[in-house]
């Protein structure tokens, strides 16, 4: 008798989560501090596209003097990269801004921000989302430094 009342009470919940498609959500953020103070910062992070396509439209952050989306391009044999304004996200899609790709750029991060660990970061969308994210702030010097070094030097040629 109570193993069918259990059972008549899981069904609706079952079905509700069924319903409910994933959303759409940012995790794996994390900051490659630049060796040289003066140069940006590579801000990466993966979007997990929701039950509808949008488009992110901007990443704002209090902690940073500028914050930029960049892609990487191959150009005459050369890695280059260039400022986009927006990325497509497909429905129930990953979109990944990973080293040797989409990065962010970000310029004179607060020292204080640094300091913490933790740069917050806000992305907003086409469909009106606006996510809060913590990226985790990776100190200088790691492996994964190497092929941005170029890059920042490309930056400085496209942002003046
Ligand atoms: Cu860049």
């Amino acid at each position: 008798m109570r193993l069918i009342r259990l059972a008549a009470l899981a069904a609706p919940l079952a079905l509700a989560a069924c319903a409910d498609p994933a959303p759409l959500y940012v995790d794996q953020a994390w900051v490659q501090l630049n060796a040289n103070p003066d140069a940006p910062s590579a801000g990466y992070f993966t979007i997990h596209g929701g039950p509808e396509t949008v488009t992110l439209r901007s990443i704002q952050t209090e902690g940073a003097i500028k914050i930029e989306m960049h892609d990487s391009v191959m150009k005459d044999g050369m890695m280059t990269m260039a400022p986009i304004d927006s990325v497509a996200v497909p429905a129930k899609t990953k979109v990944a801004f990973a080293p040797g790709g989409k990065h962010l750029m970000l310029f004179s991060i607060n020292p204080a921000v640094v300091k913490s660990g933790k740069l917050g970061l806000m992305f907003i969308f086409s469909n009106g989302d606006r996510l809060p994210v913590d990226a985790t702030i990776k100190a200088a010097g790691g492996t994964n430094g190497g092929d941005h070094d170029m890059g920042h030097m490309n930056s400085a040629d496209h942002a003046n």
